[in-house]
């Protein structure tokens, strides 16, 4: 086989590797993220279903920032909003991310490209419980982007997040 073609082969494995997965596994643990909507790639009934350990397996970004509404600095760590959209192959142009329960705020798709916005699972190192605003939070890096400090995105760092409808 000549260089040329080598060089083709590889190119050729790692456009492969390189391509976004468009495949879920199916969730064996409990399921703490749904995704619902203008979605290419699902698990169950249409939808894409989150167990903990596969937001795990996604690339995890920390976020060290305060809070509106936790004392000091927190390190919040999880995978990036963006990465979630890619991961189901999501096309529209909003997400209205509902909470367990009353509350849901619609997040332009813009803010997850133009920020480093995660779904945090662990704050300071540590799951987060129900009680203490988890097992999911939309977290901003508002120390990072002072900008971000305004009632628009603390009204859409969604706590106890469950859902997400793409639109
Ligand atoms: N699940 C949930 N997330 C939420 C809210 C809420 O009511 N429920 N309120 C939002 C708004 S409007 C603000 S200002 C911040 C801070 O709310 P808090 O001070 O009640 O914690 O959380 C945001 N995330
Ligand atoms: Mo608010």
């Amino acid at each position: 086989m000549g260089l040329r073609y080598g060089r083709i082969l590889l190119g050729a494995v790692l456009l492969l590797i390189s391509a976004p997965s468009l495949a879920l596994e199916t969730p064996t643990g409990p399921v703490i993220l749904e995704i619902s909507g203008s979605i290419d790639v699902t698990n169950v009934d249409g939808e894409a279903h989150f167990d903990r350990d596969m937001l795990e397996t996604l690339p995890q970004h920390v976020v060290t920032t305060g809070h509106p509404w936790i004392d000091g600095q927190s390190r919040f760590e999880g995978p990036l909003l963006r990465d979630v959209l890619q991961a189901v192959s999501a096309h529209g142009d909003v997400m209205n991310v509902q909470a367990i329960r009353d509350y849901a705020s619609d997040i332009p798709f813009s803010d997850a490209h133009d920020y480093d916005v995660i779904l945090a699972l662990t704050r300071d190192g540590t799951p987060i419980r129900v009680r203490d605003r988890g097992p999911l939070q939309v977290i901003y890096p508002f120390d990072e982007r002072p900008e971000l400090t305004t009632n628009i995105y603390f009204s859409r760092s969604v706590w106890h997040v469950a859902r997400i409808e793409v639109r």
